[in-house]
């Protein structure tokens, strides 16, 4: 008889997902919230970029500086199954969205830059994530994965990512993730 697991018959997906913060300890929160979701079974076959150290981009001045990475991982969620996953993990780490100033200082952010190739638009979800290829503390954490360790359904999108990007905005890579 064919026994077929419970979950066998979801599709496994490719995703790149940016995390921020800048309140806290970003590095042990990386580590953790990444823990969380492998764990839990959101997500599987981890890459993570090294952290970075960047300056704040929009938002009040004089807010810490932020630590960014990038993971690219497998996902049986659909993409807002596995937003409303990513921002349970921000809410468990901290994040207060009732309190927080827009850009502003943050335990934690999550955000899913792309999934698949899909091309999707609804309340609160677009992808890929429409502000990613304007942002160096998305680019530099994403050109650092290396090409061969990001799955061939997004791999495209990372290569259309421009490999340059404003003075001011260059940051520095502090740590690696696992
Ligand atoms: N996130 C923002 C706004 N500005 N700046 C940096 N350096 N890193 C971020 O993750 C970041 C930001 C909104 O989510
Ligand atoms: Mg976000
Ligand atoms: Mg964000």
């Amino acid at each position: 008889m064919l026994r077929i697991s419970p979950g066998a018959d979801r599709v496994v997906n490719q995703v790149l997902v940016a995390f921020g913060a800048n309140l806290g300890h970003p590095v042990a929160t990386f580590r953790s919230a990444l823990d969380v979701l492998v764990n839990d079974g959101v997500l599987t076959n981890v890459n993570c970029s090294p952290i970075f150290s960047t300056r704040p981009v929009g938002g009040p001045t004089g807010q810490p500086d932020f630590g960014n990475a990038v993971v690219a991982a497998a996902t049986t969620c659909g993409p807002r199954e596995l937003m409303i996953r990513l921002l349970e993990v921000e809410r468990s780490f901290g994040r207060d969205r009732d309190r927080e100033v827009r850009w502003g200082p943050r335990h934690l952010d999550l955000d899913l830059i792309a999934f698949a190739d899909l091309r999707y638009v609804v309340p609160g979800l677009e992808l890929p994530h429409p502000r990613a290829r304007e942002r160096a503390f998305v680019l530099g954490p994403a050109r650092a994965l290396p090409l061969e360790e990001i799955p061939l359904s997004i791999r495209e999108i990372v290569r259309s990512f421009p490999t340059q990007w404003p003075k001011e905005q260059h940051s520095q890579e502090v740590f690696l993730c696992s």
